[in-house]
């Protein structure tokens, strides 16, 4: 298997599933110069990572690869406890991770696609981090009586785990967020994690 991955990006959350099905890969790093080169943009016509190719299928869309890979690999359990409301407590998070809180640091990670005077940048940048905050709020009080997103570890967390990340980096106010924080702490505490970013972003 191929995961086409760029430092820093979302694409750690499926370097961090692929560890923890414990299936071999590849990750091919790419820049955001390489992502609208014409030869990614026929693999990928959307131009993003992560990009998954195994054998001759090839799938882009974060949600999506992680799915492929948790149904690979049921024994994990890594899209509930295999009822139709367990997969949909993670599919629950795992949509608001890619779709609000993702999109939010959009502005952060690109402004000059939302703006096209710099001078209204900073204003761009501190709603954002606002929208972001209530989003990590939300994701604080849901860690406060468990130790993951839903009842069980599932592929919902090495993105929330991402998402932390990229709010210590871009400096969205953390304060207060001690459940988030201790999170964050657990997963860079497992192995399957570290071994991800040993991987996706060599020192
Ligand atoms: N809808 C895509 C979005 C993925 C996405 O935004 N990836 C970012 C990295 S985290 C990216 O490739 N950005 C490059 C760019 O927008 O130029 C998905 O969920 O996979």
């Amino acid at each position: 298997m191929k995961l086409y991955h760029m430092r820093g990006a979302c694409s750690l959350a499926d370097l961090i599933v692929l560890e923890w099905v414990d299936i071999p890969y590849d990750v091919v790093r790419v820049t955001r110069d390489t992502l609208q080169t014409p030869e990614y943009l026929a693999r990928n016509p959307g131009g993003t990572v992560p990009l998954l190719e195994d054998g001759d299928f090839r799938i882009s869309e974060n949600v999506a690869i992680l799915e492929y890979l948790a149904d690979l690999h049921p024994e994990a359990r890594l899209l509930g406890d295999g009822s139709a409301r367990g997969r949909a407590q993670v599919m629950r998070w795992l949509a608001f991770l890619n779709s609000d809180v993702h999109g939010a640091f959009k502005p952060l990670f690109t402004p000059e696609r939302f703006i096209a005077d710099a001078a209204f940048a900073d204003m761009l940048a501190s709603a954002a981090r606002q929208r972001i905050r209530k989003y990590l709020e939300m994701l604080d009080a849901q860690l406060a009586h468990r130790d993951w997103l839903t009842a069980q570890r599932s592929v919902a967390d090495p993105y929330l785990f991402v998402i932390s990340r990229w709010a210590i980096r871009k400096e969205v106010p953390l304060h207060g967020l001690r459940h988030l924080a201790r999170f964050s702490e657990r997963m860079y505490a497992d192995q399957g994690v570290q071994r991800a970013i040993a991987a996706g972003e060599p020192s």
